[in-house]
């Protein structure tokens, strides 16, 4: 899953390689903003990719959805970076998105799964993913690619711009080549856990899924996942704006989905926890290894290892996708192929 953070990082000596990066060094340093222009799973990674690059790079993002902005009339101009994000690299929203970003002078940065597909062949520079090929419709080791490689992007883009301190960059470079060993951890011990959610829940009708900072796409990755494979209808939402429409839908009978990874958001979303109880809706969380804060609050729980905040996606996203897949199997479903869904959308 994770060949893209391996050898592309070192964390004793402190660089990350990132060859495609290296080749438009000079355009990002002069750009006036970076548009993502994605999908799908792959627009959800363009999500976190906004939290990160404006977090680390104080470089002005944008996230557009391809099936959009290639019907609008965007402004865009040569001082714009695009970074194309696909896995199939295949995709006809997101190829025409470019190609009219393409006639406008922009420059594109892809971070594609197939090589020589035609996103990839379209791009200025790019970063191929390297996560071997999907077997199942539902992109999901793509997914951990594409946010890995954004990390990489926005950390090696802010040692550029020299917006991030170095003991701090280091330290998000160990935390980095930590995370294989963390996901074989989720891997190998959570699984019968999340069985049992699935067992439990693969009748609800509708999901809710929560979460906040960079575990609000982590949140609509949940969602999409459930969608797609079970074909129960799943909503991801930030768990601030639940106040704003969605708690009307909390009843005895709503499963709600948080994400609750430690983080700096952790007491506000332990507070949207206690929300959801005091409405009887079903609280399931991510949580991370160690914090208990929540295990009375919700009545089932998936953990994950810590992890800085910015690391964590990588880890917090594994027992979604597991939870959909179970909830697939669990129903029955052929859960490598889904109805209606194609590989690469490419009308
Ligand atoms: C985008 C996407 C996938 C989704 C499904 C349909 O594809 O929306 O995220 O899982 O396969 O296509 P891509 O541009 O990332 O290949």
């Amino acid at each position: 899953i994770l060949d893209s953070l391996r050898g592309r990082l070192n964390a004793e000596q402190g660089y990350i390689t990132l060859s495609g990066l290296d080749k438009i060094e000079e355009k990002l340093r002069q750009a006036h903003r970076i548009v993502i222009v994605a999908c799908g799973t792959s627009w959800h990674a363009g999500l976190i990719g906004e939290y990160l690059i404006e977090e680390l790079c104080r470089l002005n993002v944008e996230v557009e959805y391809a099936s959009e902005f290639r019907y609008r009339n965007p402004i865009i101009s040569p001082q714009d970076v695009i970074i194309a994000i696909s896995q199939s690299g295949e995709t006809a929203d997101t190829l025409v998105a470019l190609e009219n970003a393409k006639k406008q002078g922009a420059t594109i940065f892809g971070i594609v799964n197939v090589v020589g597909s035609s996103i990839a062949r379209i791009t200025d520079a790019g970063a191929y993913t390297h996560a071997g090929p999907e077997i199942g419709v539902a992109s999901t080791k793509a997914f951990t690619a594409q946010v890995a490689v954004l990390q990489l992007f926005a950390l090696k883009l802010a040692q550029l711009r020299g917006t991030v301190d170095p003991a701090f960059f280091r330290q998000l470079l160990h935390e980095l080549e930590a995370v294989p060993a963390k996901v074989a951890w989720i891997l190998d011990t959570q699984v019968e856990a999340i069985r049992t959610i699935a067992r439990r829940y693969k009748e609800a009708d509708n999901f809710l899924y929560l979460g906040r900072g960079y575990n609000f796409p982590i949140a609509l990755e949940g969602a999409l996942k459930l969608k797609e494979i079970t074909y129960i209808h799943a909503e991801g939402y930030p768990a601030a704006e639940m106040k704003h429409g969605p708690i009307a839908l909390v009843d005895e009978k709503l499963p709600v989905v948080f994400v609750a990874t430690k983080d700096v958001y952790h007491e506000k979303i332990v507070s949207n926890i206690q929300e959801i109880n005091a409405r009887k809706g079903k609280v399931v969380a991510v949580v991370s290894e160690g914090d208990e804060t929540v295990n009375d609050l919700a009545e089932a729980v998936m953990v994950v290892p810590q992890a800085h905040e910015i690391v964590a996606p990588l880890l917090s996203v594994i027992p979604l996708q597991l939870l959909a897949y179970y909830i697939g199997v669990e129903r029955g479903l052929d859960v490598d192929k889904p109805r209606n869904l194609a590989k690469s959308v490419t009308v």
